[in-house]
């Protein structure tokens, strides 16, 4: 086992990695932005040092400065947490080839899935079922008509290099088509360095279900049920919860087998996430990418399942072998993960950064809380917005909520704007009540409400 790593990340993750590290023995190194100097992670780890300048791409992403800090400090392994350099290829392998453990895949397989058409490929060659449209990148408007004709409109332009819903058109006929094409490419080419795109049919309300696995280095993979991840708005997740309210148990063994042949195909290492959309219409379920990091949402995998996710991702990553097996696994109760966020849901969710002077955060049977924030803190106005994340188990879903309704009405957090009155409407809708809900359902939600005034 390690005895000393380095957080490359910031905020609740990062404590949240100080929290696995100090259970399992190893002594902690935070790096942190001149903006994040009162942090609460700097503050608990064993050390700390600054790397630069507030702008994430003078500090969190700078990888020069991260790998010095990692030599000056004599660690033995980096974890990225999520977001900053978690999924990306040349940092990992620049640990490697410093004799520093990347806490996560192999490069080789972060660079794999980081291709969406590669990924997509290998997990329909794996036996997965994949979203009909191109087998490949799409090479010019002949090829995108021809794939359009095949599968029928409405169909998606998605960017090779993108994921998570940026640089995504819809096209309803071959007009749009032909001019989303160069316009998306243009934008792939800007936004990710890569202008590839492919082409799929449009899923028009689909359910977002992942499924997290972990792997260890000696062949052995676990699959860890499914999250439904539909609450969202502008590719922003809201609220999670495992299990799905519409996954029933020969879905979830269906997907369990198919996630585990797909990541056994490529040998994968550490922690995971598979992303299927679940058209309800049809029933169809559908491989749509794949995230190699361990994502915000991990709580509510650990809160059903009882596995400490981050502390099994470090073990696994020194080495050690998987303690669970595939049959110990089972899922129980229902979990539920509300991102509060500093935003003002009454303002387009614009953002709301400041400092905090009262803080009351909930607690009592069944509540976690992971966030780095306390009375006095600031919250800088450089990086994402997530200040807490209020997760909450139950013996089933109608229980997790009335958790959750409790938990969030006793959270206070002032003078700025959060989510948490947002999240506490949504505890009392009917159709998120019910479990019918889309991917579209916030955006909906909005439009009821500005009728409604
Ligand atoms: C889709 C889709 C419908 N059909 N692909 C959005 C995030 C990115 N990972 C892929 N996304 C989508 N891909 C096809 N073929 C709808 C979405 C989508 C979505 C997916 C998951 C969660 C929320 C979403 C919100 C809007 C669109």
């Amino acid at each position: 086992m390690f005895s000393k790593i380095l957080i490359a990340n910031r905020g609740e993750i990062a404590l949240r990695i100080i929290r696995a590290c100090r259970e399992l023995g190893i002594r902690t190194v935070a790096v942190y932005s001149q903006a994040d100097r009162d942090s609460l992670p700097v503050r608990l780890a064993d050390e700390a040092i600054c790397i630069g300048q507030a702008a994430s791409s003078n500090s969190y992403l700078n990888i020069p400065a991260i790998i010095s800090a990692a030599e000056i400090t004599d660690v033995e392994a980096i974890h990225p947490g999520y977001g900053f350099l978690a999924e990306n290829p040349h940092f990992a392998e620049i640990c490697e080839s410093c004799k520093i453990t990347f806490i996560g895949p192999t490069p080789e397989n972060i660079r794999l899935m980081g291709d969406k058409t590669a990924a997509r490929e290998t997990m329909r060659k794996a036996g997965l079922p994949i979203i009909p449209g191109s087998a490949s990148v799409i090479k010019n408007k002949e090829e995108a008509l021809k794939t359009a004709k095949a599968i029928g409109y409405p169909v998606i332009i998605k960017a090779a290099a993108g994921g998570g819903g940026k640089g995504m058109r819809i096209c309803h006929n071959d007009l749009t088509l032909v001019s989303s094409l160069m316009t998306a490419q243009t934008e792939a080419e800007a936004n990710f360095g890569n202008p590839n795109v492919y082409i799929e049919k449009y899923i028009e309300e689909p359910r977002h279900i992942e499924v997290q696995i972990i792997g260890d280095r000696l062949g052995h993979i676990l699959q860890l049920g499914e999250r439904d991840c539909s609450i969202q708005r502008r590719h922003q997740k809201l609220l999670e919860e495992s299990p799905s309210p519409v996954v029933g148990s020969k879905m979830r063994k269906r997907l369990g087998e198919l996630v585990l042949k797909g990541m056994k195909s490529i040998n994968y290492v550490s922690c995971g996430t598979i992303e299927f959309l679940l058209d309800e219409k049809t029933n169809n379920l559908y491989f749509m990418e794949m995230n190699t990091r361990i994502q915000v949402e991990h709580p509510v995998t650990e809160m059903v399942t009882g596995i400490d996710l981050i502390k099994e991702q470090i073990r696994v990553s020194a080495g050690e072998r998987l303690k669970i097996k595939q049959e110990d696994v089972h899922i129980r109760g229902a979990a539920i993960e509300c991102r509060i966020n500093a935003e003002d849901p009454d303002n387009n969710f614009l953002p709301s950064p400041g400092k905090i002077e009262h803080l009351i955060l909930p607690g009592g049977p069944n509540v976690r809380v992971d966030t780095h924030i306390y009375a006095g803190y600031e919250i800088p106005p450089y990086y994402d917005s997530l200040v807490a994340k209020l997760i909450v188990h139950g013996n089933n879903r109608q229980e997790a909520i009335k958790v959750m309704h409790r938990a969030l009405s006793e959270f206070y957090i002032s003078p700025i704007k959060t989510t948490i009155p947002f999240h506490l409407k949504l505890m009392e809708n009917s159709l998120f009540l019910k479990g019918d809900i889309s991917t579209h359902f916030v955006q909906d939600m909005f439009k009821e409400e500005a009728k409604g005034e």
